[in-house]
């Protein structure tokens, strides 16, 4: 398990964080999801061998939210 927090910016309230969270969790070899929305930051445990960060972002983006830095 790999543990990364990347920071997303668009995120304003608890739906966003809903849509975030459960866009990351659809993805394949995910741990766990957790969003700070003071810190913007989204923490993910995930499996290397199953996914990795560009898809993660991919997905982030996907659903209207902007990747700041990984
Ligand atoms: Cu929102």
């Amino acid at each position: 398990m790999t543990h990364q927090n990347i920071l997303v910016a668009g995120m304003t309230c608890g739906h966003c964080v809903e849509t975030v969270t459960q866009a990351v969790n659809s993805l394949e070899g995910i741990n766990q999801v957790s969003v700070d929305l003071d810190k913007k930051q989204v923490s993910v445990n995930f499996d290397e061998s199953r996914t990795d960060l560009d898809a993660i972002s991919t997905k982030i983006v996907e659903v209207g939210f902007e990747v700041v830095s990984k």
